[in-house]
């Protein structure tokens, strides 16, 4: 756990400097090497180790918008994932996705921009793993934003009630955006969800991987066991902007200090040192991440961005209107090839 912790928090310090070259003075979200978008998430991190512990390749994980501390903890190719998120052609999605665009199929990873879009995906891994007779369950991350989503909800009730084997997990830094979650959730407390849906709801206060992983083997278990979907909401701290770039106007001083006060890497370092793993130890898992990290960076960075004509491959899974197998140029277009 504490090894995935240090690569994702070290991998977004990274990629935070990487974003920012040639984007100021003004902020043009189009410059630099990661045009667009990027939401980090310092502070979230004891929810995906703690969780993704129990989880093999075999399982499925869907991440929502701010995915990377979790694509990490699942396993996702750092140097595949890395190209997605320049832009390269060597990435997961050859450069198309971007980085709330992840998909992993060699570890069951995607994530997506839309939230609570996950849901129903997981919940469609769980049903297929519940009729083939596996033993594969499924994780879905959302916000506490995304807690009023239909998705999310009509997700909970099919879980239930054909008694599938997937975990909601819902990551709560109790900010959407610019919204506080008592302004938009009644309640606010995503796990109180669970009991109108006749399922198990478990609420950690603390964004301690150790009580994390403690409740995830307990929900994964009971998954596997044929036993049925569980509803985790932990509370874990957003250290960052809602983006990159965000000024953050919205937000309270005080409330920004509170979310920098409590960090689940410093807290899992001080559990290990009570187990008896000393600094030079964990040192070792540090450096170590840094040179994987800094390698995978630096891997990215060479790999070719894609043909511009390429940019309609694979991404119609359909012949999008207008186009046949006699002429596969879609009229709107103009050029390029289209399948
Ligand atoms: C269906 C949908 N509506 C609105 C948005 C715009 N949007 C992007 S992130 C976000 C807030 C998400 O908050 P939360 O779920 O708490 O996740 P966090 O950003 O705090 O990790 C919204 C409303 C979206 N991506 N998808
Ligand atoms: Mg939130």
């Amino acid at each position: 756990m504490y090894e995935d912790m240090v690569t994702a928090r070290y991998y977004e310090e990274r990629l935070q400097d990487e974003y920012m070259e040639g984007k100021t003075p003004g902020f043009d979200i189009s410059a630099g090497p990661i045009p667009g978008e990027l939401h980090l998430a310092a502070g979230h991190e004891a929810t995906a180790a703690g969780v993704c512990a129990h989880l093999t390749d075999e399982d499925t994980v869907t991440a929502p918008h701010r995915p990377h501390h979790i694509a990490i903890a699942k396993g996702v190719d750092l140097k595949r994932m890395t190209a997605e998120i320049f832009g390269r052609e060597t990435g997961l999605s050859a450069g198309k996705g971007g980085h709330m665009h992840l998909f992993d199929p060699d570890v069951n990873f995607a994530c997506s921009g839309i939230i609570a879009q996950g849901c129903p995906p997981a919940v469609g891994a769980a049903m297929a793993a519940k009729k083939r007779n596996e033993t594969n369950v499924a994780v879905a991350y959302l916000g506490e934003g995304a807690i009023s989503q239909g998705a999310f909800l009509e997700s909970l009730n099919l879980a239930s009630l054909h008694d599938l084997p997937v975990i909601f997990v819902v990551e709560d830094n109790d900010w959407a955006i610019s919204m506080p979650k008592e302004r938009i959730s009644a309640p606010p407390d995503g796990s109180k969800r669970a009991a109108g849906f006749d399922m198990p709801g478990v609420r950690i206060d603390h964004d301690d991987a150790t009580a994390v992983s403690e409740a995830a083997a307990e929900a994964v278990g009971r998954a596997r066991d044929g036993n049925g979907p569980t509803l985790m909401s932990v509370q874990v701290h957003r250290r960052m902007g809602h983006f990159m770039g965000d000024p953050e106007t919205y937000r309270p001083d005080a409330d920004q200090q509170r979310h920098q006060e409590r960090d689940s890497i410093e807290r899992l370092a001080a559990d290990l040192e009570a187990a008896g793993v000393d600094d030079e130890e964990r040192e070792a898992i540090r450096e170590d991440a840094h040179e994987r990290v800094d390698g995978a960076i630096e891997w990215a960075k060479d790999q070719p961005e894609p043909e511009p004509d390429a940019a309609l491959e694979d991404v119609f899974s359909n012949p999008p209107a207008g186009v046949t197998d006699e002429d596969p140029t879609p009229e709107f277009a103009g050029n390029g090839g289209g399948n």
